[in-house]
């Protein structure tokens, strides 16, 4: 069914991949004044999209930002302040420290523009409804005009995501330009296959494979030790979660996960377990909802540890990233959950 190299989860690709480059290597780049081991052309299809996080500790992944990126791109934004909350450095690939051009994909695929005052995403949505078997379910991303000033800083790296419903379920591709593997491809996969769950579970189909095929597929030299910590530990350990799956969501909740993303990252209000437990979205977004509030008191009660009580919202594997990502402010991981 699939041609090239199938991964059960992203933890699987990731490690692959991530081994590929570090012992067999086709180029050394220095572009853009990264130095970087680069291989071209790297495909693979992941079986069970919604197992999308890596569990290394090596890595830290950040699984706010993760979700939070997310959430940036379905509302269709681009501004700095909101993904800058998550990711200061990623301020400074805005030219106008308001607005970020190639790395806001969310209004590429998520606002309403011309001609017909509908997104991509209404129109690809509209048109699996319409021809289940149609090829044309695309929506690109990166534009020609993006190359036309040479300094610009911040050219979008994917050209298109693709959709194809195939015996009820929904299968998704990623077609990229150029893709880190330690920063980008985390982050990208996260994204486009919480995109692509969202999407099978609107339609009311299966989620089905996600494939990512990258022309420059790279690590930069400076991650090249922390690349290996990651390998050594891939080997070695086994750690697994459940997943959890997305329940049909409508445009309506994510506006209220919106609102109280906002709330929560502006410190202009807080959610302790019982209020979370009355906002009116399913416990899955609750869940997400708690991810922000964990990051609101890391972020505005600098130096004191994170409440037990909203630990014990969160997803277990989400648990076990943060106290990975921020031991220092999440109490003594001893009796948590596994
Ligand atoms: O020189 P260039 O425009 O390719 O530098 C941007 C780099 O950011 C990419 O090569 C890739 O390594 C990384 N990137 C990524 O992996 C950037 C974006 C933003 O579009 C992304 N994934 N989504």
């Amino acid at each position: 069914m699939v041609y090239g190299p199938e991964f059960p989860n992203f933890q699987q690709a990731y490690l692959s991949v991530l081994r590929e480059i570090a012992t067999n290597h086709s180029y050394t780049t220095a572009g853009r004044g990264k130095d970087a081991l680069e291989i071209i052309n790297t495909s693979f299809t992941i079986t069970d999209p919604v197992d999308r996080m890596p569990y290394i500790a090596a890595r830290k992944a950040n699984v706010v930002f993760n979700h939070a990126e997310a959430l940036w791109y379905l509302t269709g934004r681009d501004d700095v302040d909101m993904i800058s909350y998550y990711v200061p450095q990623m301020a400074k690939l805005s030219r106008d420290g308001a607005r970020l051009t190639g790395t806001a994909y969310g209004p590429r695929l998520f606002r309403p523009g011309q001609p017909d005052a509908h997104s991509q995403f209404q129109r690809v949505e509209r048109l699996l409804c319409d021809d289940p078997d149609t090829k044309r379910a695309a929506m690109v991303i990166m534009r020609p005009e993006e190359l036309a000033d040479p300094a610009n800083p911040d050219v979008a790296c994917t050209l298109g995501l693709q959709f194809l419903l195939r015996n009820r379920r929904l299968h998704m591709t990623a077609y990229m330009r150029g893709n880190d593997v330690v920063t980008g491809l985390l982050g990208d996969t996260f994204a486009f296959t919480f995109i692509q769950e969202f999407t099978a579970r609107r339609l009311g189909v299966g989620v089905g494979t996600y494939a990512h095929h990258v022309g420059s597929m790279h690590v930069n030299k400076l991650h090249m030790a922390m690349v290996d910590q990651m390998l050594i530990e891939g080997t070695t350990s086994a750690r697994k979660f459940p997943v959890e799956l997305m329940p049909n969501t409508s445009w309506e909740d994510i506006r209220e996960v919106a609102a109280w993303e906002e709330l929560l990252r502006n410190d202009r209000d807080q959610l302790t377990p019982s209020r979370l437990a009355a906002v009116r979205v399913a416990p899955y977004w609750r869940r997400v909802l708690a991810l922000f509030e964990f990051y609101r008191q890391v972020v505005h009660n600098p130096g004191k540890s994170v409440h037990r009580d909203i630990l014990d919202e969160l997803h277990p594997g989400h648990w076990w990233l943060v106290a990975n990502r921020w031991p220092e402010r999440v109490p003594a991981l001893t009796g948590t959950r596994s």
